[in-house]
């Protein structure tokens, strides 16, 4: 009780000379404010900061052995360069080959986690696919030209990037999906995860996309593919968060190249990477946040190839 008396005139207190403190020193108040601030709630601004490869990953590596050293090839198998598919369904076929030391896509069941292959339909955010051993099926994809890429990724989501990882193919669909109708296996049954809630044996893997057509993207010109972040994140996976991405016909300053990525997070100003690895950012505050990634050529101008080499995102941060 005598606690409770004391804090709040305290708290008030803090607050007041916040408040004075920011409004004597306007222009650069932003840094003074939330530091005294955030001894009574939480930051309202967020700082981002570049760490070093977390120790939590580093120890991952390690108990994987060899496998971050491999160097994964991967094949479309279907579909076929510009094939025509008629109907909203549209499997994936993968051949996965080369020097893989260990590496093999596969979901652990106890902790959801593993090895797994990033599908992109279009520009749409990926989708995991853990089990090369059965098609990966893209559900109500509608009528019109699409495209599909493919890169392997590590259980923490961050992508191999050696020559032959990342594939690319076009293909058209006719027809195509109707989200407003249930989706159904090869033997007609309704799936589980539409309307009904009950469960079916074993489905494939997949995911009811959203509707989206190919941009009209040239496979030969520079082309950036946005990967991470995505989705949403808790508690501990929520700080660091990874920025990751692909990277074709274009190398970076930093690579002895002449190309830049940007990013911006939220209303930020805009920050670079010259090296093409990961990043991890740190001081995420609770909330949606977007992530702009966009690939700059020398003068730092956008590339562009097909509206591809901009994406935002959006992605929620629950601490
Ligand atoms: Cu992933």
């Amino acid at each position: 009780m005598d606690r409770s008396r004391t804090l709040l005139p305290m708290s008030f207190a803090i607050v007041t000379f916040a408040l004075l403190f920011a409004s004597c020193s306007a222009g650069n108040s932003d840094n003074a404010s939330t530091t005294a601030t955030s001894t009574v709630s939480p930051p309202s601004t967020q700082t981002l900061t570049v760490i070093p490869r977390p120790q939590k990953i580093l120890d991952l590596m390690k108990a994987r052995g060899e496998q971050d050293a491999a160097r994964p090839l991967l094949k479309i198998a279907s579909p076929a360069k510009d094939a025509v598919i008629n109907g909203s369904k549209v499997e994936v076929k993968l051949d996965l080959s080369g020097d893989l030391k260990g590496y093999m896509p596969h979901k652990d069941p106890a902790s959801g986690t593993g090895n797994h292959i990033h599908v992109i339909l279009d520009n749409q955010p990926y989708e995991a696919y853990y089990d090369l051993g059965q098609p990966f099926e893209l559900r109500n994809v509608i009528a019109g030209k699409h495209t599909l890429r493919v890169f392997p990724s590590r259980p923490w989501h961050e992508s191999y990037k050696g020559e032959g990882a990342f594939q690319m193919v076009a293909f058209t669909v006719k027809g195509g999906g109707d989200a407003s109708k249930p989706t159904t296996t090869n033997s007609g049954q309704t799936m589980a995860n539409n309307n009904s809630g009950v469960s079916q044996p074993a489905p494939r893997e997949g995911k009811d996309v959203s509707a989206s057509t190919a941009g009209d993207v040239d496979p030969s010109k520079p082309l950036l593919t946005y990967s991470r972040p995505k989705g949403e994140y808790k508690g501990a996976d929520a700080d660091p968060i990874m920025i990751d991405f692909w990277l074709s016909n274009a190398k970076l300053k930093g690579d002895g190249g002449e190309y830049r990525v940007r990013y911006i997070i939220d209303d930020d100003d805009a920050k670079y990477i010259d090296k093409w690895e990961p990043i991890w950012l740190s001081g995420w505050i609770s909330g949606k946040h977007t992530v702009r990634l966009e690939l700059l050529d020398k003068d730092g101008k956008p590339v562009e190839n097909g509206g591809y080499n901009t994406t935002s995102r959006e992605i929620s941060v629950v601490k």
